[in-house]
């Protein structure tokens, strides 16, 4: 019963219908906590989109992954992204800490027509 339900959390965080938008998207930049990039849509012009972090990312214990609705900018600061690749200072414990954690947040946020979304 265990094992089951293990799994199905496990194929549920591995599942993302958002799949990509860095090849589509250009001028990247993190500011206020939002990924600020400009997009391809449909009509091949670009559109500035501007999508916040705390939808897509969350903060496991200094370790930034992806998470809808995680809420990462609450604990995480200093977020740079280059390519596809977001890294932050996120908290590690009660501590006050921080550590350097990256994502390849190609794996859960998408371009939709001009639009960024996860
Ligand atoms: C594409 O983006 C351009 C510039 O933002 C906009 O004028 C145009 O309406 C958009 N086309 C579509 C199909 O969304
Ligand atoms: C541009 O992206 C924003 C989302 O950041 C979206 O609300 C807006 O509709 C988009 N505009 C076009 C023309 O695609
Ligand atoms: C992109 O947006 C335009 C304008 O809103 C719409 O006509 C078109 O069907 C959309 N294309 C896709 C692939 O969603
Ligand atoms: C959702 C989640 O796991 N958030 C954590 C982010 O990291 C901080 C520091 O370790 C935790 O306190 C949060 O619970």
């Amino acid at each position: 019963m265990r094992f089951s339900i293990a799994a199905v959390f496990a194929l549920a965080a591995g599942t993302y219908a958002a799949d990509g938008w860095a090849n589509s998207c250009g001028g990247q930049k993190i500011q206020g906590g939002s990924l600020i990039a400009n997009c391809i849509n449909s009509s091949g012009l670009t559109n500035q989109s501007q999508l916040p972090l705390n939808a897509c990312l969350v903060n496991r214990s200094g370790s930034l992954q992806c998470g809808l609705g995680g809420k990462a900018m609450d604990t995480c600061n200093n977020c740079k992204v280059t390519g596809a690749t977001i890294t932050c200072d996120c908290l590690v414990g009660g501590t006050g800490k921080r550590t350097t954690s990256s994502v390849d947040s190609n794996r859960c946020i998408g371009n939709r027509n001009g639009s960024l979304w996860c």
